[in-house]
């Protein structure tokens, strides 16, 4: 049976004030002021909410502070801010390392996503199948290094939700991209696991253009433009160093915006 908004808008309350409860000083202002969604429980608790409405065993686990809300909570990795509407930038730039007239145009039905490396089901991923999962949606600012920044807002999958449907060893080092474009970068775990990291598959509630990475593409607001990868064909998860295009020509690994 899924849940239906009230029964998520509860839970979240209701998860958010536990978690409150738990913490003092600056963490707690912190926690407060960042909030919490629906994915954000499913995060931390690993719990699949659309398909498991128990709540009572959502909280309990919620309760326990297990590592991830800790790693999560006490970590100095903030969540990048989130804007309104109203603030989002009506001509959002494209940028490449390449001009418009060479973007890939890919064929939203014959598009299969490879899962490869440290995964239990290797099995492609149909687009249809990408947007069976529970979507969220958020409005950031995306920092470019060449000296530009524009707000937008993405929709799409929460990216740590995805791992766990593959099974992906939580544990291992790096997540790499390779993109259909010949571009490719990576990630560590935890930015992969960071709430608000997503597997995105809309730009301002459309389908996402051509320009900006159809048929889906990672935006991570804690991360500059160029960890942003799009267009991407296959997702490995490794512990071997995967570095990127950008970064394998001197740009910080990190990449933190
Ligand atoms: N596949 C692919 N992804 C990419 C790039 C690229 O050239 N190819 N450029 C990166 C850089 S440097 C930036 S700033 C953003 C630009 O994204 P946008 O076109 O949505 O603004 O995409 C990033 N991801
Ligand atoms: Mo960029």
């Amino acid at each position: 049976m899924p849940m239906t908004t009230k029964d998520s808008d509860a839970l979240v309350k209701e998860a958010q004030q536990l978690l409150a409860k738990k913490l003092q000083g600056d963490a707690r202002r912190r926690f407060l002021r960042q909030g919490l969604t629906l994915g954000g429980v499913a995060l931390l608790t690993g719990c699949d909410l659309s398909s498991n409405p128990n709540v009572e065993n959502v909280l309990n686990r919620v309760s326990a502070l297990n590592d991830r809300v800790q790693h999560w909570l006490f970590s100095d990795r903030r969540l990048a801010p989130e804007y309104s509407a109203a603030q989002i930038d009506p001509d959002f730039p494209f940028n490449a390392f390449y001009g418009e007239e060479d973007i890939p145009l890919i064929d939203g039905a014959d598009y299969r996503l490879a899962v490869a490396g440290l995964v239990q089901n290797t099995r492609p991923w149909q687009l249809a199948e990408l947007h069976r999962l529970p979507q969220e949606h958020q409005i950031t600012r995306h920092i470019c290094v060449e000296g530009w920044s524009a707000i937008g807002q993405w929709g799409g999958v929460p990216f740590g939700v995805f791992l766990k449907h593959i099974g992906a060893d939580l544990s291992a080092k790096y997540v790499k991209f390779t993109c259909a474009d010949d571009y490719y970068t990576s990630i560590d775990m935890s930015t992969a696991l960071h709430p608000q990291t997503l597997l995105t598959l809309s730009w301002n509630r459309q389908v996402l253009p051509p320009k900006y990475g159809y048929p889906m593409k990672l935006r991570i607001p804690t991360k500059l433009g160029y960890k942003n990868p799009k267009h991407i064909q296959v997702i490995e998860v490794t512990n071997r160093f995967p570095g990127g295009y950008w970064e394998d020509q001197g740009y910080n690994w990190f990449g933190g915006s």
